[in-house]
């Protein structure tokens, strides 16, 4: 295959129509169609106005019916809604951080699961106040999983990890009362305070939006980035492919999808099983091409260079290719499309989680205890699938990248440093990385993350505010599908890229053999994210709030980006989205998230939102330039 230098996203859309075309002869769905079946969208739905908590409604807010049956306000009602979002989205990250407990509580010495850096386990251990002294590092970390689980549960005091903020930030929380309790308190009081007649305040609603979003970012994701780390390796700079080109055609192609790396890492793990080489030497195919899709491709991207097929809206891109033997599942963004798509080709549609079922596919149960066993059944059906293939349906584009990831922040810390990664107990300092700040050379950071969402030409925004970014010397850090966006795009790839750079982070590209589009992780990566910007503060004495950094989620369409946005914004990160978060039907809640008066007060940062792509990214330079004049740099 052959990779090259740049994809535009005409080049991509024109790759996508040729699948569509594969996907007629067959008579397949898309999203396309549904998102046209689907248009014009409900207008109450989209302001957030519409109310269905009980079962007097659905009651919908009009200049002639200014108050639900129960006299709640459009401001009350658009509030709740914004809150049940984040709390769905709070939910999903803290479980799946839950699900990476249990698996640490299973890993055993010659174990399917088992402690891959032991000095990060050490480390937390260090931070959580766990003697570690003469004790066997499984010991530890079934300790450690007890010690993790309780967090979700726990009767009294706040979230561990709030600890790792800077002071004034735990000040910020605390005089706010937004520190996150134990995490699923802060999500089962969201469902409470939303239930028919309890909070219609709007100031009480958001400020529990921020808590429920903290107990996400500070509490579950942050627990499932560590300890995946943990159990699968902390990532290191490493260098992958992206784009559907990266689908082999001669050999049996499976798909991981979802966001768990407990399965992923299990399948990946048996692929390289030589007796399921010799199988799929044995079918006719040349051997077995892993590739990923969502936030499963970035985590096994960044720990074995796995290449990454796509991202949200191309999941279906891979089935349509016609040369996908499985898409194998887990949970969170897996399109229930997938199962009568698949239907359309001889793909094998796989789902392993009681979290994540779907019509039209074939479950198996995945667990710790089981996981050797069934992923070795799962590539094993793949495998024997590559038969059942109709060559004359077979189409990839030819469009691969070359992409460097793998940006943990102690890579981040090591290349821009040249600190070790073997110290136990710090991470290293960012200060080389706030020269390059201080002195202009880099005018500031942007974290990029975030979905694709038709509202939105998918990829379009991530990639053009990126390139913007980098031509004016903003350096970004990634995750999640814009991670995909970029890597897809070829803004990864540290040989080419820095072209787009202006002179400063072109320099700083070269000085350290980096891409000037860092890839941090996943969803639940974006914990790592919050780390970095408090070390940058504490490294600096200034406050997050005062960084010249900025969040942005242009393309985002799931819960779990509200949540994110919540904590992102509650850790004093001011964040821009190009997709409005269905609250524009109040006033007063546009004030709270958006205005100077509202969250900004309690937490130093606030939202913007923003459908005009350009004009997001002239907005984000702005106010990076803000911050730099209010510091005088
Ligand atoms: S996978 S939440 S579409 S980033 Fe994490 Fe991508 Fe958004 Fe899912």
């Amino acid at each position: 295959m052959d990779q090259e230098r740049f994809v535009t996203i005409e080049e991509m859309e024109a790759a996508t129509a040729s699948l569509l075309e594969n996907g007629k002869k067959v008579g397949a769905d898309s999203w396309q169609q549904r998102v046209k079946n689907q248009t014009p969208h409900c207008g109450f739905g989209e302001a957030g106005t519409c109310c269905r908590i009980c079962a007097m409604g659905p009651c919908r807010i009009t200049p002639k019916s200014p108050r639900g049956i129960c006299g709640c306000d459009v401001h009350g009602i658009v509030g709740r809604n914004f809150l049940k979002f984040t709390a769905g989205g709070a939910a999903t990250h803290s479980d799946h951080g839950r699900e990476i407990m249990h698996t640490l509580h299973q890993t055993k010495e010659g174990g399917n699961y088992q402690v891959k850096d032991p000095e990060k386990l050490i480390r937390i251990a260090h931070e959580w106040g766990v003697e570690t002294e003469g004790k066997d590092i499984y010991e530890l970390a079934h300790e450690m999983a007890e010690i993790g689980l309780m967090e979700y549960g726990k009767p009294f005091g706040v979230q561990r990890f709030l600890k790792r903020a800077p002071e004034h930030t735990q000040e910020l929380w605390h005089k706010a009362e937004i520190e996150p309790r134990a995490i699923d308190r802060e999500v089962a009081t969201a469902l409470h305070m939303t239930h028919m007649g309890c909070s219609s305040l709007p100031e009480a609603l958001i400020r529990q939006s921020l808590r429920s979003g903290l107990s996400d970012g500070w509490g579950g994701s942050m627990m499932g980035t560590e300890f995946s780390d943990v159990m699968f390796g902390t990532p290191k700079p490493v260098d992958t492919t992206a784009n559907i080109g990266v689908m082999e055609k001669d050999m049996v192609n499976i798909v991981v999808h979802g966001h768990d790396p407990s399965l992923s890492e299990m399948i990946v793990y048996y692929a390289n099983d030589p007796e399921m080489i010799a199988l799929a030497k044995s079918v006719g195919a040349k051997g077995i091409n892993i590739c990923g899709v969502c936030c499963t491709a970035n985590e096994v991207a960044m720990r074995h260079g796995i290449p990454m097929a796509g991202n949200f809206l191309t999941q279906e891109n891979v089935v349509l290719t016609g040369a996908c033997e499985a898409i194998v599942v887990d949970v969170q963004c897996i399109f229930p499309a997938l199962g009568p798509l698949s239907k359309c080709f001889h793909t094998k549609f796989v789902t392993t989680s009681p979290i994540a079922r779907m019509p039209d596919s074939e479950f198996i149960r995945f667990s710790a205890d089981n996981a050797g066993e069934n992923a070795k059944s799962i590539v094993k059906m793949a495998v024997e699938n590559f038969t059942n293939r109709k060559t004359d349906l077979v189409n990839i584009p030819n469009q691969v990248s070359h992409a460097r990831v793998g940006y943990s922040l102690e890579a981040i810390v090591k290349v821009l440093d040249g600190v070790a990664n073997s110290q136990v107990d710090t991470f290293g300092t960012t200060k080389p990385l706030l020269e390059c700040v201080t002195s202009g050379v880099l005018r500031g950071a942007v974290a990029m993350v975030g979905c694709n969402n038709p509202k939105v030409r998918p990829d379009y925004a991530h990639i053009e505010l990126m390139k913007k970014l980098i031509a004016n010397d903003i350096i970004l850090i990634v995750s999640g599908c814009s991670a995909q966006a970029a890597a897809k795009a070829g803004l990864m790839d540290p040989v080419h890229a820095k072209e787009l750079c202006g002179a400063g982070l072109k320099r700083v590209c070269e000085l350290a053999n980096i891409p000037p589009v860092l890839h941090m992780g996943s969803c639940v990566d974006i914990s790592r994210m919050m780390i970095l910007a408090s070390e940058l503060s504490k490294d600096s004495g200034l406050n997050i709030s005062q960084l010249p950094v900025v969040g942005c989620a242009p393309e985002w369409m799931s819960e779990k980006a509200v949540s994110i946005g919540n904590y992102v914004v509650a850790t004093g990160i001011d964040t821009f989205l190009g997709v409005d978060p269905y609250v524009k039907g109040s006033s007063e809640i546009c004030d709270l998230l958006t205005g100077e008066h509202g969250v900004k007060d309690w937490v130093e940062a606030n939202y913007t939102v923003e459908t005009d792509i350009e004009k997001l990214g002239d907005l984000m330079i702005e106010r990076i330039e803000q911050k730099r004049a209010a510091l005088g740099i």
